[in-house]
């Protein structure tokens, strides 16, 4: 389903920006065109905390053996360790200095987590700020953002994909189409704001 923005941001919604990292970005696994997609999340970013609304900064933080990586059995090249210039976040990105919060996943060695819900403390901290609608932005389509829009669904969270703001790894042909098509078939609404 494609939506129009032709609503009120209140304090039930969240932002959630998902793995804006220097790897996926320029590094070890880059993700064709996230360069673009940079202004965008960040016009997000600030339409949400111009009202004050809170952003939910997703990040890969992985250890140095992390099981997703080729070395170690994965299909991943080694990104996003901890602590190192691959898993920071992109020096363009806004980061807002209240109502923010980061969101580290992929932390233990023999687990991995596409979704920014899985092993986390995400649905806590929204639920604890009565949050009832997500909008999600971010890489990739067809991995960590198509995963942190089925959680949330499955989490009862009205969900949204923004679609000028997202972009995908596509290792097969159509992937990122796919997803998106998946979402829309679980009721996630995909939706472009032009603030
Ligand atoms: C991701 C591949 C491996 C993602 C994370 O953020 O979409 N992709 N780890
Ligand atoms: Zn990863």
């Amino acid at each position: 389903m494609l939506g129009k923005a032709e609503f009120t941001l209140g304090y039930s919604d969240a932002l959630i920006v998902v793995d804006m990292q220097n790897d996926f970005i320029s590094g070890t696994l880059p993700v064709k065109g996230a360069e673009e997609i940079i202004e965008h999340v960040n016009k997000y970013i600030r339409l949400f905390s111009q009202k004050e609304l809170c952003v939910f900064f997703t990040r890969d933080w992985h250890p140095e053996d992390h099981l997703s990586f080729k070395e170690n059995g994965g299909i991943w090249p080694k990104h996003c360790v901890m602590n190192t210039w691959g898993a920071s976040f992109h020096k363009d990105l806004v980061l807002p200095e209240d109502n923010m919060f980061i969101i580290s996943k992929g932390t233990s060695k023999d687990f991995d987590a596409y979704s920014g819900f899985q092993g986390t403390k995400l649905n806590e901290l929204l639920k604890e700020r009565g949050i009832k609608r997500v909008f999600v932005c971010g890489i990739a389509t067809d991995y960590c953002v198509k995963h942190t829009c089925i959680g949330a669904v499955n989490l009862g969270y009205q969900t949204f994909v923004l679609l000028d703001a997202v972009k995908g790894v596509d290792l097969e042909k159509g992937a990122s189409k796919k997803a998106l098509e998946y979402l829309y078939s679980l009721g996630v609404i995909g939706l472009i704001f032009d603030a």
